[in-house]
Formats: C-alpha cells, sequence, structure tokens
C-alpha cells in the first residue's frame, strides 16, 4: 500500500479524487477524513484476510465477546497509533498542509453504550488484538447512539445521536452474510422416529445484516473483526401493512436502550437481545461448519461470553440451534452450552438485574421460552433434590417464578464462569447478593477485576506524558505496562517530577480552552481540578460533592480566616431520560455553579463547570487535565469503576470510598497515595440488614448539613425555589439511601487533607507519579490476559 510518507501521499491523493469526484484543492475536510478512512481501511484488508484465514485453517480456539454496547469513540488515531502509521501520515499530511487533529474531530463518536459496561467492551477488543488473541465482537448497530445531551437553562435536553449522518468509513457491509430471525407465532412439535421435532411456524421475519469493522492490535498482524448487526425487512409479506412491517423491523436497530418502562418498549428490548444472540451464533455455527464435522466438539473451538444479562438470551439460542437445527440431544446439547458460554455481572443493584414477565416473553420468543422452561424444571428438580421441602429456597432461585423470568439465574445455571469485576464485588456477590448458588456451584464464581486500556487512555489521549514516560523508561511499557512501575525511581527526581507538572500543567490549559470555546467561562489552570465524571446516579453521590461545594460556598462567605487553595470543580454527567431524581442532581449542579461563579467575593476561590455532552471524545482531554479524581460511590454499590482507573493512569489522585476497584487501587498505591473517607461496604451492608441509620439526625446535630439542605428549599436559589423539595425529601425525610449525610463530615474532613497536600507541590507531585507507576495493573491487557487464560482457555497466535 504505501511504506513511506511519499507513498502516502501519492494514495491519498489518488483515493480523494476517486472517492470524492474531486480535486485536491476542492476537498473538503470531509472529504480527507473520508479517503483517509478509506484508505486505512484499504491498508488493513490484507491482513485481516490473513487473520482469518488463520483462525480457519489452524483451526484456532476463538472467543466472540456478545455485548449489547460497545463504546468505541473515535477510531481514526486509534488505528494509526496501532498500526504504527500515525507518523508516516501525519507529516505526509503536513506535507499536503493538513492538520491530522482537524480531521480526527471530524469523525463522530460511535457512542454505542451508556457508559462502563459498553466502554469496557471497547478496551477488550483493543487488549485482545494487541495480546494476538483469536477474539471478536458481536453487537448492535444502532442507527442512533447514546442520545446528545444539551443543557439548557440548567437542565439536561436530550437529542438524538446522529452519528451516522455521514457515513461510517470504518465498516464493511456484507449483505450475502444476512441472517433471518423469527419472531412471534407458533411451535410446532412433531414425532418422528421416537423424536420429537420442533418447529417455528407462523413467525415474522426480520433479517440481520452485518456490518464488520476490523480491529487492529496494537503494532501486530492480529485483525480480529468487531460484527455489528442492523436490522432490515426480510422479504415483505403479502397481505400486510408493508409500511408498518417495515418500520417495526428497523425499529430493532433504530436506538441504543428504547425506553423500557412501557411494555412496548419492553418488547423492543428483549427483540433487540434475541436479534444479537440468535443472529451471532448462527453466523458462528455457519462459520464453524465450514471448518469442522459435527458439533459435539463445539466448546473446544468457541467460547462465547456474554456481557452482563443482556445477551443471555445466548444459552437458550444455542440449546435450540444444537438440538432442532443440528439434531443433539438434550444432555449433549446442556453440556456444549454450558461449556461454551461464560458470563459477566456488573450490578448487584436489584433495580439493574433483570427480569422479562412470561406474558412478553413467551408470545414474542414462543421455542425459546419452551426451552428456558425446560431448563428451569430441571434446575429445580436439581434444587429440590438438594433441599427437599424447602419451597421458598427453591421459588428464590429458580429461574421463572412468579411469572417472570429471571436472567441472572439463566446466566449462573447455564454456563460455566460467573465474574464480578473487581475483587469486592465478586466477595460480594459470593457471599451474600449470590451466596445461594455460590454454595451450589462455587466452581463457577471468580474475579476479573476490570482494565482500560492504556493505548487510549494514556498513549493516545495523554501524549505528553507518553513522551515522558518514554523518554525516561523507554517504550517497552506500551506493550507490557507493568513497565511503568520503573517509573518510580524518578521519585526524587525533581526535573522528571517539574515536567511531570508541567505537562499537568498544559493539559490543563488545553482542556481550559476548550471548555471556553464552549461556554465562555474562564477558568484558572492554576487551580486544583476537582473532577467527577460518569454518568449520573445516586449511588454515585454527585450530591455528596455539590454539597461539599456549597458547604465550601458557605464557608468562604462567612469565614474570612478560611483558607483554601482554588478549586474548580468540574462535573460530566448523563443522565438516563427518564431518571427524574438524576435530572433534579444536573440542574442543582448547574444552579450552583451560577451561584458561586458570579458571586465576587468566592469566584476567585471557587468555580463549578458542568461539561455538556459527556462522552469518549471528550473523556480523553478530560482525564489528562485532571488533579483530583472523585470515586466517591456509596461502598458497596459501584461493582468496579473503571473512570477512576483512567485517572490514576494519567496521574490523578484519587478521593474516594472503599468501593469497587477503589480497594485495589488503595493497595497498590498504598494509604499515603489516595485520600480514602466513608462508610465500608461492610458498614453500608450491616446498616441495609439491621437498620440504625437516621438521615435526620445528622440534619439535626452537624449544622454544616443542615445550612446546605435549607438552602435548597430557602430561596437561597431564588429562580427555582422548589425544585429541589424531592432533594431534600429523600435525604432528610426518606431516610437517605446512600448514606450521603452520613458520609459528609468524612469527605469534607478528606477534601481538606486534599487541599492541603496539594499546596505541597513536591509531595504532590510524587503521589501523581506513583499512581502512574501502579497503573498498569488495571491496564485491560492484564484483564484480558486473566479471562484469556482462566475462563476462554484461548491462546496467543502468530
Ligand atoms: C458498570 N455498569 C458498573 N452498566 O456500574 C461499573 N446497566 O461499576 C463497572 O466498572 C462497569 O460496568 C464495567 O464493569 C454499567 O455500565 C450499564 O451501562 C448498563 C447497561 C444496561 C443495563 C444495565
Amino acid at each position: 500500500m504505501f511504506s513511506d510518507k511519499d507513498e502516502f501521499k501519492e494514495a491519498f491523493l489518488k483515493k480523494l479524487e476517486m472517492t470524492c469526484g474531486k480535486s485536491f484543492n476542492e476537498s473538503t475536510v470531509k472529504d480527507q477524513f473520508y479517503t483517509l478512512g478509506l484508505l486505512i481501511r484499504e491498508y488493513v484488508s490484507t491482513e485481516w484476510i490473513n487473520t482469518n484465514e488463520h483462525y480457519r485453517i489452524d483451526k484456532v480456539k476463538q472467543v466472540y465477546y456478545f455485548s449489547i454496547e460497545f463504546l468505541l469513540g473515535r477510531l481514526l488515531r486509534h488505528n494509526l497509533l496501532n498500526l504504527g502509521i500515525e507518523d508516516i501520515v501525519e507529516s505526509g499530511l503536513n506535507d499536503l498542509g493538513i492538520d491530522l487533529t482537524d480531521l480526527e474531530v471530524v469523525e463522530s463518536d460511535a457512542g454505542l453504550g451508556n457508559g462502563g459496561l459498553g466502554r469496557l467492551a471497547a478496551c477488550f477488543l483493543d487488549s485482545l488484538a494487541s495480546l494476538n488473541l483469536p477474539g471478536h465482537g458481536c453487537g448492535i448497530r444502532y442507527k442512533h447512539g447514546l442520545f446528545e445531551q444539551k443543557i439548557v437553562d440548567g437542565y439536561q435536553v436530550e437529542l438524538p445521536d446522529q452519528w451516522l449522518r455521514n457515513g461510517h468509513v470504518w465498516e464493511v457491509r456484507k449483505a450475502d452474510l444476512a441472517i433471518e430471525i423469527p419472531f412471534w407465532g407458533e411451535v410446532e412439535v412433531r414425532e418422528e422416529k421416537g423424536r420429537k421435532l420442533f418447529r417455528h411456524i407462523n413467525a415474522e421475519r426480520v433479517t440481520a445484516v452485518p456490518y464488520d469493522m476490523p480491529i487492529a492490535g496494537y503494532k501486530t498482524d492480529t485483525i480480529n473483526t468487531l460484527r455489528l448487526w442492523s436490522a432490515e425487512p426480510s422479504r415483505y409479506p403479502i397481505n400486510q401493512d408493508v409500511l408498518k412491517y417495515k418500520k417495526e423491523t428497523e425499529a430493532i436497530s433504530e436506538f441504543l436502550y428504547p425506553d423500557d418502562t412501557q411494555d412496548e418498549g419492553k418488547i423492543l428490548r428483549l427483540k433487540q437481545q434475541y436479534f444479537l444472540v440468535s443472529a451471532s451464533i448462527k453466523s458462528i455455527i455457519q462459520t464453524y461448519k465450514r471448518q469442522h464435522r459435527g458439533l459435539s466438539e463445539f466448546h473446544k473451538y468457541i467460547s462465547i461470553h456474554i456481557n452482563d444479562t443482556h445477551p443471555v438470551l445466548a444459552i437458550p439460542e444455542l440449546m435450540r440451534v444444537l438440538m432442532d437445527e443440528e439434531g443433539l440431544g438434550w444432555d449433549t446439547a446442556w453440556r456444549i452450552t454450558t461449556e461454551t458460554i461464560s458470563y459477566t455481572n456488573h450490578t448487584t443493584l436489584s433495580e439493574a438485574l433483570e427480569k422479562w414477565p412470561v406474558r412478553i416473553f413467551q408470545p414474542l420468543l414462543p421455542r425459546i421460552f419452551m426451552i428456558v422452561n425446560e431448563i428451569n424444571e430441571r434446575f429445580c428438580q436439581k434444587l429440590w433434590d438438594r433441599y427437599p421441602g424447602e419451597w421458598e429456597k427453591i421459588e428464590s432461585l429458580a429461574i421463572i417464578a412468579h411469572d417472570q423470568v429471571k436472567m441472572a439465574h439463566l446466566a449462573i445455571v447455564g454456563s460455566h464462569s460467573v465474574n464480578g469485576v473487581a475483587a469486592l464485588h465478586t466477595d460480594i456477590l459470593k457471599y451474600r447478593e449470590m451466596n445461594q448458588f455460590y454454595k451450589i456451584y462455587p466452581e463457577k464464581f471468580n474475579n476479573k477485576t476490570n482494565g482500560i486500556t492504556h493505548r487510549n487512555w494514556l498513549l493516545k489521549s495523554n501524549p505528553h506524558l507518553s513522551n515522558l514516560i518514554t523518554e525516561s523508561i523507554g517504550d517497552k511499557w506500551i506493550k507490557n505496562p507493568n513497565h511503568l512501575e520503573e517509573l518510580l525511581t524518578y521519585s526524587n527526581d525533581s526535573s522528571f517530577l517539574d515536567s511531570l507538572a508541567s505537562i499537568k500543567l498544559a493539559n490543563k490549559k488545553k482542556l481550559v480552552k476548550r471548555i471556553e470555546a464552549q461556554t465562555g467561562e474562564k477558568i484558572d489552570e492554576h487551580s486544583i481540578f476537582d473532577i467527577q465524571v460518569k454518568r449520573l446516579h445516586a449511588y454515585k453521590r454527585q450530591l455528596l460533592n455539590i454539597f461539599h461545594v456549597m458547604y465550601l460556598y458557605n464557608r468562604l462567605k462567612e469565614d474570612s480566616h478560611f483558607h483554601m487553595h482554588p478549586r474548580t470543580f468540574i462535573f460530566g454527567a448523563k443522565a438516563s431520560p427518564g431518571y427524574y431524581f438524576a435530572k433534579k442532581v444536573i440542574k442543582l449542579i448547574n444552579a450552583v455553579a451560577q451561584k458561586v461563579n458570579n458571586d465576587p467575593y468566592t469566584k476567585d476561590k471557587l468555580k463549578v463547570t458542568f461539561l455538556e455532552n459527556y462522552r469518549v471524545s471528550l473523556a480523553e482531554d478530560v482525564f489528562p487535565a485532571a488533579d483530583v479524581s472523585e470515586q466517591i460511590s456509596t461502598a458497596s454499590k459501584e461493582a468496579s469503576g473503571t473512570g477512576n482507573m483512567k485517572f490514576m493512569m494519567n496521574g490523578a489522585i484519587t478521593v474516594g470510598t472503599l468501593d469497587g476497584a477503589n480497594v485495589e487501587i488503595h493497595e497498590k498505591v498504598g494509604e499515603e497515595n489516595i485520600f480514602i473517607f466513608g462508610l465500608s461496604a461492610e458498614e453500608v451492608l450491616n446498616y441495609y440488614h439491621h437498620g440504625g441509620y437516621h438521615s435526620m439526625e445528622y440534619y439535626h446535630h452537624d449544622k454544616r448539613i443542615q445550612q446546605v439542605m435549607d438552602q435548597l428549599k430557602n430561596g437561597f436559589f431564588p429562580e427555582v425555589m422548589d425544585e429541589f423539595e424531592p432533594i431534600f425529601d429523600s435525604l432528610v425525610m426518606e431516610n437517605d439511601q446512600y448514606f450521603v449525610l452520613r458520609d459528609f463530615a468524612s469527605y469534607v474532613n478528606i477534601q481538606e487533607r486534599t487541599g492541603a497536600a496539594y499546596e505541597n507541590s513536591m509531595k504532590w507531585r510524587q503521589m501523581s507519579l506513583v499512581n502512574i507507576a501502579k497503573s498498569g495493573y488495571f491496564s485491560s491487557d492484564r484483564t484480558i490476559d486473566e479471562y484469556a487464560k482462566e475462563i476462554w482457555r484461548i491462546h496467543p497466535t502468530r
């Protein structure tokens, strides 16, 4: 293709004329971006084919990562870096008068995910390919990803995301590999030669069309595949409303996460889930059958991982294919299925555990329901043998009970591995939330602490820091991030520490520029950048953070001797459109910002900024600029967190509870390099079980709390008198489910220590260095290596 700058330029100019039908001089940045994208895709195509040939010919065991979300962000720079052609391309473009960063921003984020779960899937794809592991993603090609957030008058407003407006240059549509998926209809049962045959008849059919994207590893020859399915009408049914059918069909891949509070929305969600797994399994089996005779050894060549319960119908679907289409008996099919499938749990919040009413499930997926029913009956029989007469226990463990299908139970029973995403989370699963299952299947449960790809979150998004690291310890950390520990030898090297500080300052300036350009706000880059970016949720306690800001404001106003290092509190968060309380919190943050930023008395000390439309490409400018990382969830509630790792890797110091992976960050960096506060998970869980917490007492006895709470409704925010009463009520009147008031004093305390620590700049830089140096463990390369060895049993190839 091209192996130096001049060849690149020639290829680029030729391609541009051919694809855009314009001369270079007439071309727009969009044309240039698109041309470059096509060129890169062609660049990988040979290795892509080679990788697949190798997997096929050498019968390599492969893993398929099923996920309802892949939160990829932008891919241009990522691909250039991984292919090792960033320099050639960047300087070639420069010669043509093009700045690569101008092309980068043309690309829309592929925002096919909500948050941590979806981004984890994206990081895993990068690590799989970079470790030369045979692993692919299977997902849905939503026409609209996560909504675009606008803040209007302090309120969140949602606009549909239009990421496909200008096409998606990285994908290849493969219409010839389309697959039919049936919904509704009935199951016809026939007996033939003593065997029961099942046929799904009168079904409404939908076509799943695959769009493949190459996933290139970092400087390897491995190009894996992310296959995203799009729903299209099949042959148009006769005598039916064709437009209605088209609309209903396309709705399946129209939106990420339709609202599931109504039955109609629910049906759509379940349709999406079956659509994803059925299309993926059928296509895996088709490929498999081209290489192997019979399916009895399927599990020896294929692993299927389900990212949370959303793809759990992979279990009955694989059973169905093995039995109904391939003629295997129940026991053989069950052994193959359970050996093939593994499952990750991402939450213990009961409201997030999926349950489907039978009245919806059964008519939509009649054959699948029969199989789930059979799985349930066999499992209940097993329970009965184990716990004879213990009806209540059996009912609580059953897959179907009270006319509901419990997807997590199905996942545990039908897989060979169940993992949590951080040590604490896995312990909570084993010893509390899923203890009964753990007792039955102790061998299935294991922990895989999450990780992030350090290539995206450090190498790509923080180039200055990456260069400093490479200049100091060489570039081997890029392939093996454990080498970052060698940075510890610079702990007392003041010139290294100075460089660290000036890089942080430069990154802060970059973020300031971006915020200023968008909002016109002025931010002091010498203030502490104290950042909380993540989805908005009560358990993540953005409230605790903003209450602390209100307290500081009050303190500054009342106590002229109060000293604090100037701080900028930065928030970024999308609230689920139907999540009333979360939206109140966004409004509150913006109301506080309004008040604090415009008070001449405090504005040099305190600043609050809400970043609109927080997403991957914005995050890439946020993490490198952070001084303080807010990880303040109610202990026991955040399964892992991954933002915490991104901050740490970029040298921010964590203020956090002992929750999720914070526990392991604390272990790695040591007590002196992190600020821990608040209740422990144990204490929180004990309160839940035994009671004893009365938030009202904290309201009455802590004047700081009382003042802040009262300000929610006493006219402190004059334009929105009644707006925040629900927040007051939930904390004071409804006993504060997430212990915000309980942890307030401890939080204020630790924040005071954090501010003081920042003023010892030498010490702070050393802390920052330790955080970077110890972050190698939190690379998704380590996580994926563990999944590969302990769950999937796949091996690096080539
Ligand atoms: C997150 N979960 C966990 N869920 O909250 C976080 N939920 O602690 C963890 O680090 C991360 O997963 C990765 O393991 C989610 O992001 C969702 O987005 C989600 C999506 C659909 C339904 C329920």
